[in-house]
């Protein structure tokens, strides 16, 4: 029997930081009659958990409806937090679906230094190959021979085409390599590495515009995702990554990895109300079958401490 832990229990390390803050601060709250007082700490306790301030505040006005609901312990209102945290991920949660026409589907990964964006496009590739599609990788962050190195490792034990380029090379070049092939080949879906580590936001911009351009020239339709991987141990952060990538390469959709371990899950709530993009994916771990598209209710329950697994 494997003693590695299941999706589940990976997924709850990752939002525990949330939800015991979450527990923790609702705690004592219940009980008496909810006066206004006390909607305004709830509130508080809300946002000091990472929920936005939007979903804070309508789990307020539910609290403060109707005079019957107001005598309520901890759970029931545990229960409300949990229902309006799956209203408001749930309109974000959609799987990145394979539809370009014609072939093949571009998916440009995007983010910043060590956010996961190498490692969630194995995820990827390995859940596309699932769904049996043909997948094919391009290395288009040429800044270091490692990270090259890392992509065709991955594509290895992936078992997918890659194309390379030479180090320092022109990562356009090697994406216009990579669609020329992938059209060749009848692959369906070409996802593409990018660098983060980049000097500056301008620098940035040239480098993602050019990819763009070429892209562009080739299928005016590519690059059909922008998918930016945010690290959910970086907290609020987030938000502003999603602000600048948003401005500079036009992001179409996230993936958040690292929701195991000293991650703050909740950000994922705030992201959801405030940008309202589509989250693909959740990645809570290093291996390839460790990302997955999200399950709204699953997240929203552990997020306000009433699942199952948990006491
Ligand atoms: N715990 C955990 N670690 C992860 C996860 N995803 C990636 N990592 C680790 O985070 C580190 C950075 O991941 P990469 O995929 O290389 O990140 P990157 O964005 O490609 O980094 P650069 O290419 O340097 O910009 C690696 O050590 C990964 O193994 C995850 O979901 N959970
Ligand atoms: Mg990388």
């Amino acid at each position: 029997m494997s003693t590695n832990p299941s999706w589940h229990e990976k997924l709850l390390g990752g939002f525990r930081r949330t939800s015991d803050r979450l527990i923790g601060n609702l705690a004592g709250l219940g009980g008496a009659r909810l006066e206004y007082e006390t909607l305004d700490d709830i509130e508080e306790a809300l946002i000091a958990s990472d929920l936005g301030p939007e979903t804070a505040g309508h789990i307020r006005s539910r609290l403060a409806e109707g005079t019957f609901e107001r005598d309520m312990e901890d759970l029931g209102i545990r229960l409300v937090v949990a229902e309006e945290v799956e209203k408001a991920l749930a309109k974000v949660a959609r799987p990145l679906e394979i539809d370009a026409f014609p072939r093949p589907q571009v998916i440009l990964v995007i983010g910043v230094n060590g956010s996961g964006k190498t490692t969630t496009i194995a995820k990827l590739a390995h859940l596309f190959m699932e769904q049996d599609y043909g997948v094919m990788l391009a290395a288009g962050d040429t800044f270091r021979a490692a990270a090259i190195g890392q992509l065709a490792t991955w594509a290895e034990r992936v078992g997918v085409p890659i194309v390379t380029g030479p180090e320092g090379g022109d990562a356009a070049g090697v994406v216009w390599d990579a669609v020329k092939q992938a059209t060749a080949t009848g692959i369906d879906v070409l996802i593409v590495d990018t660098a983060g580590r980049l000097q500056n936001k301008r620098e940035l911009m040239d480098e993602l515009a050019k990819i763009r351009r070429v892209l562009g020239r080739l299928n005016p339709e590519a690059p059909h995702d922008v998918v930016l991987v945010l690290d959910a141990t970086t907290g609020q952060n987030a938000l502003s990554q999603i602000e600048v990538f948003g401005e500079v390469a036009g992001v179409t959709g996230l993936v958040m990895t690292k929701l195991d371990g000293t991650a703050r899950g909740g950000v994922l709530v705030a992201a959801a109300e405030r940008f309202g993009l589509p989250i693909h994916a959740i990645g809570v771990g290093e291996g390839m079958t460790d990302l997955r598209p999200f399950d709204a209710n699953e997240v929203s329950r552990i997020i306000a401490g009433v699942d199952g697994a948990r006491k």
